[in-house]
């Protein structure tokens, strides 16, 4: 992996950090965010480390935790903020709010909060992708909890049988809502549930942006020679509640305190140090340079239109 591959995944996870943390303080300020908060801390290695390997034109189908995704796919972060504001300018226009954003111009083409929803829609994207023998592959990232839903089975077993180029991403971060894994399904290591449909299933450290940059690399190697699908699953851990309301009372706290001595960013951070990549200097100018960054996507928000009521159903299936 080159050095500015390294630099490119500590950066996009630094920005995803920062920007969820003003998110927090800004959904609690009553009037400023609607509706519901949901943040991926602690999870950035994944969607860093996974859409750095990914070209402009493969497809991403993702989950409510989705704010990492959308930025380490190339979203424009001003046009996100305002769309988490419910804005004019967002990306949808103010019409998704957090929890269904879309960004067509990286295809970033559907946030679904259906648990298992997204897998049969990126299962009509790579089929796509392969009957038009496009060089594309599709990406789908969901949630441990996702695949005891029938639709993963259903559309993993088909993705399978039509050698669709599909990697399915499991962020497994312990729990789903407040229900641990073990809780849930006897199953140890969800990678094990891709034996059922004959195609590989593997386990990534998902506190790893290299680890999961590496493997997302030769997963995408392999859908595009044809082999079909390939599921990951990143062993990671949310460090906050399901959404911003939730107090996180069954959340062991020596738990999320050990995770979080496993912080992805600073992981990263040490190693980059260590091989002389950054200096202590280099690594203010990026937090400066980020801070800035989440500064102005805010003020572009803040200073943005709300949408006209006439525009309500404009571009929407009524
Ligand atoms: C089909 C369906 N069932 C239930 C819900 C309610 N719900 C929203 S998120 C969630 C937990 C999801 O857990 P997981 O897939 O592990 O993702 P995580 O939140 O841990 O990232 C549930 C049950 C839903 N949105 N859709």
């Amino acid at each position: 992996m080159n050095n500015q591959k390294k630099f490119e995944l500590y950066k996009n996870m630094l920005l995803t950090r920062r920007f969820e943390e003003k998110l927090t303080e800004l959904c609690k300020i009553e009037g400023k965010i609607p509706g519901m908060m949901i943040l991926c801390t602690g999870q950035e290695a994944v969607a860093a480390g996974v859409c750095g390997a990914l070209e402009i034109d493969d497809v991403i189908i993702t989950n409510h935790r989705s704010h990492g995704h959308l930025i380490a796919k190339g979203a424009n972060l001003k046009e996100l903020m305002a769309e988490i504001y419910g804005k004019r300018t967002g990306c949808n226009k103010g019409k998704s709010g957090t929890l269904h954003l879309a960004v067509p111009e990286v295809n970033a083409l559907c946030t679904t909060t259906v648990v298992g929803g997204g897998i049969p829609i990126a299962v009509g994207t790579a089929f796509a992708q392969q009957y038009k023998k496009q060089n594309q592959i599709t990406v789908c990232f969901l949630g441990n909890g996702s695949t005891d839903e029938g639709s993963f089975h259903e559309a993993l077993n088909m993705a399978a049988l039509w050698n669709l180029p599909l990697i399915t991403i499991i962020e497994n971060n312990v729990y789903a809502g407040a229900q641990r894994t073990e809780e849930i399904t006897r199953v140890k290591d969800l990678a094990d549930r891709a034996v059922s449909y004959g195609i590989p299933g593997e386990i990534v450290d998902g506190n790893d942006a290299i680890a999961v940059y590496e493997a997302t690399v030769n997963a995408r190697a392999r859908c595009l020679a044809g082999e079909g699908p390939i599921l990951l699953e990143c062993k990671t851990y949310r460090w906050r509640g399901h959404g911003e309301a939730d107090h996180q009372v069954y959340q062991p706290k020596d738990e999320i305190a050990a995770w979080m001595s496993r912080c992805p960013i600073k992981k990263l951070q040490e190693e980059l140090l260590q091989e002389q990549l950054l200096s202590e200097q280099d690594i203010l100018n990026i937090e400066a340079e980020i801070v800035k960054e989440v500064e102005s996507a805010v003020q572009f928000a803040e200073e943005s239109p709300w949408p006209a009521p006439q525009e309500a159903l404009e571009d929407v299936f009524v």
